[in-house]
């Protein structure tokens, strides 16, 4: 098991703190975060691109639009980052709704450094 140094600014008791590493306890270890991204492409309608974000991604009509625009300029825009799980999800969701609807929308997903 991984272990992490203890160390008295950690406590609540600091007094005499001079930093040296006193105990150990179990490391608690962060789950790695994807990011959601969304690409552009010609065809795609702006305004189905807004609804995307304000449906999967819990966007105001503002925010979507702001996002959709700034996909629209670079090419490619970050919008959302979440588990793994979460991430695929959203991906699985956006991805299936542009095919049902006939458009060539492409959203991934990458791992955050
Ligand atoms: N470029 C598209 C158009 O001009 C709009 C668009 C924006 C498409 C963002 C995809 O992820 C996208 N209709």
């Amino acid at each position: 098991m991984l272990l992490q140094p203890l160390r008295m600014s950690d406590k609540q008791d600091d007094e005499g703190d001079t930093s040296i590493l006193l105990k150990t306890r179990p490391k608690t270890q962060r789950p790695p975060l994807y990011k959601v991204l969304l690409l552009n492409d010609d065809y795609t309608p702006m305004e189905f691109v807004v609804h995307v974000l304000e449906r999967f991604f819990n966007m105001t009509h503002a925010q979507a639009f702001e996002v959709m625009l700034t996909v629209h300029k670079k090419g490619v825009a970050v919008v959302g980052v979440f588990s793994h799980e979460i991430a695929e999800t959203k991906v699985g969701q956006v991805m299936d709704f542009a095919r049902r609807h006939q458009h060539p929308l492409q959203c991934t997903m990458e791992k955050e450094e």
